[in-house]
């Protein structure tokens, strides 16, 4: 028996996705590649826009409120969009190794499909601030992982440095392929929505994907894909939002280690986007972060904390929020990405040390 792969037959009930093979496939005419690019694929993309009708029963009007769940993507977040892109540049250009500094998730998504790749991958990290899970894909998928005594912004310095220097390639999101395939994510919205939300509420770190969001949003209105776009709302943790502060942070902190970068690689070009789509910069404050996180895990998803700061922050400014409105929030990356952090901070109690019998489990229970 033959695997379906295409949609055969008229009354062939198989989805037409069925046969994805990544975002490069299938979005090729929108994206910088030739029929003769050697393409690095985890079959990454497609990812699900779920609605969370408890979210948006929390807003207090009728609007409809999704989320875009690139937690669900091969590296689990939504830095593989970026890197299938970057990493089948950097082949086609015949580097031999990247680098990247990383909070996590770019090092876990640029080890996996670099290696994948057949290219060293070095991936620079602040020592101790990279969740558990992260940093063990890295190591997993076989990046050469060096930790530093400095923060990400620290880390980013380096690697700039060391790409001007040095044979090896850049792949954080100053790498314009980055955004390119990035901007994906944007495509697939509008197609599942059917147009553009209202609201796209995101979290904001190097402000990358703010920036990639809107010009997938851009090139489908242009495109006559949908007839709207949305105001881009970017929400910031309170402890590391120089967006808002209109400063770099030194010494930033937040729970949600993913986003803890004090001067963003892509400062302007976020200033650029809130402005062009009539959009927001607000911090959300580790508390609100984990109230959302908490919220989304009760609804059956599970992200990170980072993630959670789209819907916390969408709570925040919900008395803005247009009757009727539909709101897109993006989940970035996976809840078992950091399970330190799920563990310390669920409000539901583990009962442990429970006696091994029916009666013991059943009165626990309160039966
Ligand atoms: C889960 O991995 O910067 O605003 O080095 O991992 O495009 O930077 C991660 C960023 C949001 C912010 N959510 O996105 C890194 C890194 C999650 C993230 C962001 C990140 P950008």
């Amino acid at each position: 028996m033959s695997f379906p792969t295409t949609n055969e037959r008229q009354d062939d009930p198989v989805p037409q996705k069925r046969g994805w093979r990544g975002l490069i496939d299938a979005y090729r005419p929108y994206l910088p590649v030739t029929d003769s690019t050697p393409i690095v694929t985890l079959y990454e993309g497609n990812t699900p826009l779920i609605p969370v009708p408890s979210i948006a029963a929390e807003i207090g009007k009728k609007v409809e409120v999704f989320v875009k769940y690139d937690g669900l993507n091969p590296t689990g977040s939504f830095k593989d969009r970026g890197m299938t892109m970057a990493i089948t540049k950097a082949k086609e250009e015949g580097a031999k190794a990247v680098i990247c500094a990383s909070t996590g998730n770019t090092s876990a998504a640029a080890a996996a499909y670099a290696k994948r790749g057949g290219l060293r991958a070095f991936v620079v990290i602040p020592d101790g601030y990279v969740a558990l899970g992260k940093l063990a894909q890295a190591l997993v998928y076989g990046a050469e992982v060096l930790a530093i005594r400095g923060n990400f912004d620290k880390a980013l310095d380096i690697v700039r440095e060391m790409g001007e220097h040095y044979p090896v390639t850049v792949v954080n999101s100053i790498n314009p392929y980055r955004l390119e395939g990035q901007k994906t994510a944007a495509f697939e919205v509008v197609e599942d929505l059917g147009n553009a939300p209202d609201w796209l509420c995101i979290p904001v770190g190097n402000a990358g994907n703010i920036t990639a969001y809107w010009m997938g949003f851009c090139q489908y209105h242009q495109l006559g894909k949908c007839d709207r776009l949305p105001k881009m709302m970017g929400f910031q943790a309170a402890g590391s939002a120089p967006i808002i502060a209109g400063h770099p942070i030194e010494h930033p902190e937040t729970v949600a280690t993913a986003i803890r970068i004090g001067n963003p690689a892509n400062w302007q070009k976020a200033l650029a986007v809130g402005e062009a789509s009539q959009g927001e910069f607000n911090p959300v404050t580790d508390e609100e972060i984990l109230h959302a996180y908490r919220l989304l895990g009760r609804e059956g998803v599970f992200c990170e904390p980072a993630s959670a700061a789209s819907v916390a922050g969408l709570l925040k400014v919900k008395d803005r929020v247009p009757t009727g409105a539909t709101i897109v929030c993006v989940l970035t990356g996976n809840g078992l990405k950091d399970p330190d952090s799920a563990i310390e901070h669920s409000e539901t109690q583990l009962r442990q040390g429970i006696e091994p019998d029916l009666e013991a489990v059943a009165q626990v229970m309160g039966f």
